[in-house]
């Protein structure tokens, strides 16, 4: 046994050494977040969106018990077909290496395995964060956590109501983690433009959000990543009614079904893709693509500043 079970994929690793804009991806979004078999046309899709904007797309996950950083389309295919794809966060990735596993990678394990690959930017759909009722059940996603000591910006459309909104924007900023909106003072709500709260920070573009990651790499004040809070288009976000239904009828169906841990956010948007007449769907896929595009435009951005 030698060596580090991660392996750079040659496109990836010559974009880094060259200096050009590289975005990570996640790879639990496709196998946990979308139903099969649209999920392998649409991470076909997200790759390009970041192609379109000038970077080069990573996306990780494990594989036979080696990570890979950027995957090929038979490789992208396995992690959306194969139903023993395990759903990985950091404290799975070193257990599942060593027992030869294959999996797919959340916020966390997908920033941190970004920033060992020497990645900066990096494009998911929402967060995780801080669960209703979590002063009693803790249920807190590592994500927050990772991303507060891991320098990697993380481009997302903020957080699902199912989850304590304000709660996670409290914990993101206890935790030191900057969050900036894009082009808008409100938090995101995933589904829904506008959360409700508001954000710290705004940027206008994709050079003032590259920016900020560069002068902060500079100070050294912290480790922290950055969120950058990239809202659907009002008129692109799900129907009000629609989406207050779903969100009471999925915690009711989790009370019900006594799901926890981390089987919560996959049944959930199972539920809500079987019940929204395609809706969640089709905004989930609309925002996904966005992030993408912004992740390239910012990582792009960086690599001419540096
Ligand atoms: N939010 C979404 N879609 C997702 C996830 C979150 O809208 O697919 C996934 C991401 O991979 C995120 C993970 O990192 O769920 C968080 O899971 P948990 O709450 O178990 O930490
Ligand atoms: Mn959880």
């Amino acid at each position: 046994m030698t060596g580090r079970p991660l392996v750079v994929h040659d496109e990836v690793r010559e974009a880094l050494e060259a200096g050009h804009g590289v975005v990570a991806l996640e790879s639990t979004i496709l196998a946990h977040g979308l139903p099969h078999p649209d999920n392998i046309a649409i991470a076909g899709q997200i790759e390009r969106a970041v192609r379109e904007s000038g970077s080069v797309p990573a996306t990780i996950a494990l594989l036979d018990g080696v990570v890979h950083v950027g995957l090929g389309a038979a490789e992208v295919e396995r992690i959306c077909t194969d139903p023993e794809v395990a759903k990985l966060s950091v404290r799975d990735v070193g257990v599942a290496a060593a027992l030869g596993r294959t999996g797919a990678t959340t916020v966390a394990s997908t920033s941190a395995l970004a920033h060992l690959a020497g990645i900066r930017v990096f494009a998911t759909g929402g967060l995780g964060g801080v669960h209703r009722g979590a002063s009693e059940t803790f249920d807190v996603s590592a994500d927050l956590g990772v991303i507060a000591s891991t320098p990697v910006l993380v481009v997302c459309a903020g957080v699902k109501s199912i989850l304590d909104v304000p709660g996670t924007l409290e914990t993101l900023e206890t935790l030191s983690v900057p969050v900036l909106g894009y082009r808008t003072d409100a938090f995101p709500g995933f589904y829904l433009s506008d959360s409700g709260h508001e954000v710290p920070w705004r940027v206008e573009s994709p050079e003032e959000a590259a920016r900020v990651v560069v002068v902060r790499d500079r100070l050294g004040t912290d480790r922290a990543g950055v969120v950058l809070a990239n809202p659907l288009p009002a008129d692109r976000q799900v129907d009000r009614e629609l989406h207050d239904r779903l969100v009471a009828e999925g915690l009711a169906l989790l009370a019900r079904e006594g799901v926890h841990g981390k089987d919560v956010t996959p049944r959930l948007l199972e539920y809500f893709h079987e019940n929204s007449g395609g809706e969640s769907l089709r905004a989930n896929v609309e925002l996904v693509l966005s992030n993408a595009r912004l992740a390239g435009q910012v990582a792009a951005e960086i690599a001419r500043l540096s």
